[in-house]
């Protein structure tokens, strides 16, 4: 018979809410979900996916063992023993930082990942602990654990209610949106200006967001720091700044005019790429919006300058009177609450040991992930843990990682496909598929753009021999413990307890628990979910600082001007060819290359640059061409367009199925190549220990039959 089950789609931040119809242990389709109150039905072309890779003959079904080069099934008392065995073994022989622990994407839409996770990483006891944070968004939780006193006291974008949306290097029409969960974001940028607000976007391609907005202006990778300053300098001297209540709470606040006298927009034009007068023109727009919101992703994040990109967006609301006001950035108010003073995110505990750069809550910059394995001596990584990632194609100067990936003495992987990463590994350990597991989300409901809250118990049950990611995290821990004479009594509570367990407790505790009454079984009967309403003023209570106040830290973030003005100032704006990423609504990061519904239509793995930049390095549209960097060189398809910046080239990341290694057969036929065998793991956002993978100096050339 067959049965509906409503969940949610996992794969990207939009939280999109899903009919799934199931027989048996079939899932015959995935629609969307209409009385969802927060996506209304609303689904993309990845949401069948969810389907597909459950389906897949390719995906792995039990653990497996390397022997003599082959893999083999074993059990998995055998794997987990093994793993437990062979990982005290190299603690006890090279000390306990000898393992290392990259944590990859998909366990932020993972509820037993997230919450059960940490007692893994705690019981492994080592300080080399990476993820996909440091390839991403390490700067909006820098700026807000100085600013706000939480790492997750994240403010985003009211879109729902602004007047005048400024979109920073974000291309919310093929990434769904980032911090910023908001699913149908053409819907939401669409009513913005059906109720005759502005939408703006601030990007080097003329993207889909681009193309939809009522202003687009080209900007010179790597230098939205320096508009942000020059924006912020036209606000002072055209004294348009209105700041409100917002100046009680941070009284720095004044102090910001001479930090940003230096930077009027003649002098930061040039190299922005705008001219003054756009950049007055945007300043004005933006501070005499009757609201208004700044918001920069990927594109503003990535890049040398992210983490002071993040800060000075933060300040352009802040001084706007923006910052906790309806239509500009707002904080939330999550159902499932986890933040506490002791999540607030610590910032430089630890250093890596060779290049000595800062760790922030606990994790160190991955882009020195592969010299941490490389360098010998005291403390040097030698054996590797990942957790649903693939950094060999995700962080920076992949092809070195993959090499040092192979100098280790084991390696662990917990995914359900063997990648260019784990094909490295010794032991790995599959976990179910999204729609097999049990799902609140943890993470996007913090950072979404209107309060909502939504359980799903698995839409498919789980066989006896299958586990969840939670469930192998959890024995690993275990016997971690056990091995170092830790007490492991709560583990068997922990085991019945479930993620499910700690939601309820969570929303019982939580801030609707009188109002709504939210509990595990209150949303079990609220399958579609439930609307708790627009985000609300809440400074000062949402502030996590000691003193209730925004502490705007200008000497901590403004030291990095020193850097900035010496990389622009020094000389004449460069006009050297620089590579910057592109997303695309049928890709997810590295994975869903194995599925044929997602790769019908022309190759998308391709270097988009603009004609006068092809004609003057003589290369015609569809040609081979050749890109080199400092660290490596790629040969990829020239896909000529008007769409983009001179001198800058788009190339997608997540390509580069080369190895034949890997499992899936569909994306070996389609491997592209791997922009990250370009970028740079030398260079980092030096404020937060970020990589650069915006703005990444290359060389085109054309390659010649
Ligand atoms: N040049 C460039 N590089 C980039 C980016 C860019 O814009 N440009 N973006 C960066 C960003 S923002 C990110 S987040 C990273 C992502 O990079 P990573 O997090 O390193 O990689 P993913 O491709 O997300 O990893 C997917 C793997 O997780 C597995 N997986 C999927 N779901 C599950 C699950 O439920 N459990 C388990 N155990 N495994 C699962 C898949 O099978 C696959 O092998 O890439 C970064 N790299
Ligand atoms: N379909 C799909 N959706 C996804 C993902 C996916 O892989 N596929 N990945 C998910 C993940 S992990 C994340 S983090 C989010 C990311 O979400 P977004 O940040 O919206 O993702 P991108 O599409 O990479 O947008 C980055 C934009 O920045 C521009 N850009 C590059 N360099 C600069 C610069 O220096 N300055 C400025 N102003 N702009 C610049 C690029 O041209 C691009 O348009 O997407 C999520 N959603
Ligand atoms: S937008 Fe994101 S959450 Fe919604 S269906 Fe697509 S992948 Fe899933
Ligand atoms: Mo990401």
């Amino acid at each position: 018979m067959p049965q509906t089950h409503y969940s949610t789609c996992t794969l990207c931040e939009a939280m999109c809410g899903i009919e799934v119809t199931t027989d048996g242990d079939a899932i015959l389709s995935i629609r969307g979900d209409k009385q969802n109150p927060f996506s209304q039905g609303y689904i993309c072309p990845k949401a069948a996916t969810l389907k597909d890779y459950y389906d897949d003959p390719e995906r792995i079904r039990q653990p497996l063992k390397k022997a003599n080069g082959q893999w083999v099934p074993v059990s998995w008392e055998h794997a987990i023993d093994t793993v437990a065995n062979r990982i005290t073994d190299i603690q006890s022989e090279f000390g306990l930082n000898a393992v290392g622990l990259y944590l990859g994407n998909p366990n932020a839409h993972n509820l037993g990942a997230l919450l059960y996770g940490p007692l893994f990483y705690r019981a492994l006891r080592t300080r080399n602990r990476f993820s996909a944070t440091s390839v991403d968004q390490l700067p909006h939780h820098i700026v807000s654990r100085q600013l706000f006193g939480h790492q997750m006291q994240i403010p985003i974008p009211d879109i729902d209610r602004t007047d005048f949306f400024l979109i920073l290097g974000g291309n919310p029409l093929a990434s769904n949106g980032s911090i910023m969960s908001a699913p149908n974001i053409k819907q939401r940028l669409k009513a913005i200006q059906a109720r005759g607000g502005k939408v703006v976007v601030v990007d080097p391609k003329k993207t889909a967001t681009a193309s939809l907005s009522d202003h687009h202006y080209y900007i010179r990778p790597g230098s939205d720091a320096l508009l942000l300053l020059g924006l912020l300098h036209t606000i002072f001297d055209l004294n348009l700044q209105k700041p409100g209540k917002l100046s009680e709470l941070a009284p720095e606040l004044p102090v910001l005019a001479q930090w940003v006298d230096d930077y009027p927009p003649h002098k930061v034009a040039g190299y922005v790429g705008m001219t003054p007068e756009q950049i007055i023109h945007l300043a004005k727009m933006f501070a005499t919006a009757k609201t208004a919101v700044c918001y920069g992703r990927m594109g503003a994040s990535v890049q040398q300058f992210g983490t002071l990109s993040q800060y000075l967006i933060t300040l352009l609301n802040i001084i706007t009177g923006n910052l906790d006001a309806p239509g500009g950035a707002m904080f939330t108010q999550p159902a499932a609450d986890t933040r506490n003073q002791k999540s607030r995110g610590g910032f430089g505990n630890h250093c890596s040991r060779v290049r000595k750069l800062p760790s922030f809550g606990g994790e160190l910059p991955v882009a020195c992930l592969a010299e941490e394995i490389m360098t010998p001596g005291e403390g040097q990584i030698k054996a590797m843990i990942i957790g649903a990632g693939n950094p060999v194609l995700s962080t920076p100067n992949g092809r070195q990682l993959d090499e040092a990936f192979s100098s280790l003495a084991f390696m662990v992987s917990v995914d359900f496909y063997i990648n260019e990463s784990n094909r490295h590994a010794d032991i790995i350990l599959p976990p179910v598929t999204a729609l097999q597991r049990d799902h609140y989300d943890i993470v996007f409901h913090k950072l979404a753009v209107r309060n909502c809250a939504s359980f799903s118990p698995p839409a498919i049950a789980p066989r006896d021999d299958e586990l969840s990611d939670w469930q192998i995290y959890l024995r690993l821990a275990e016997k971690f413990d056990s091995h170092y004479g830790a007490p492991t009594a709560h583990y068997a509570s922990l085991h019945a307890q479930q993620p499910r367990g700690v939601v309820d407790t969570l929303l019982k505790e939580g801030r609707y628990s009188e109002s709504h009454k939210l509990s595990i079984d209150t949303l079990l009967n609220h399958p579609h979910g439930v609307d708790l309403g627009p985000l609300q003023t809440a400074l000062p209570e949402a502030l996590f600082t000691e003193d209730k106040r925004i502490h705007l830290c200008f000497d901590f973030f403004m030291a990095d001007l020193t850097r900035l003005n010496a990389h622009f100032f020094a000389s004449p704006a460069a006009k050297h060819v620089v590579l910057i990423g592109r997303r695309h609504i049928k890709s997810n990061n590295s994975w869903l290359h194995n599925n044929p519904r997602m790769l019908k239509g022309s190759n998308r793995c391709t270097a988009q640059l603009h004609s006068s930049t092809a004609a003057s390095h003589n290369i015609t549209d569809g040609q081979r061409i050749g890109v080199k960097s400092r660290v490596g060189n790629i040969e990829i398809d020239a896909e000529v367009t008007d769409d983009i910046m001179p001198n800058v080239v788009s190339i997608p990341h997540g390509w580069g199925h080369t190895h034949q290694e890997i499992s899936s057969t569909v994306a070996i036929a389609h491997p592209g190549v791997s922009c990250n065998d370009l970028t740079d793991a030398s260079v980092v956002d030096e404020l937060s220990g970020n990589a650069v993978l915006n703005g990444v100096p290359v060389e085109i050339y054309p390659i010649t039959a």
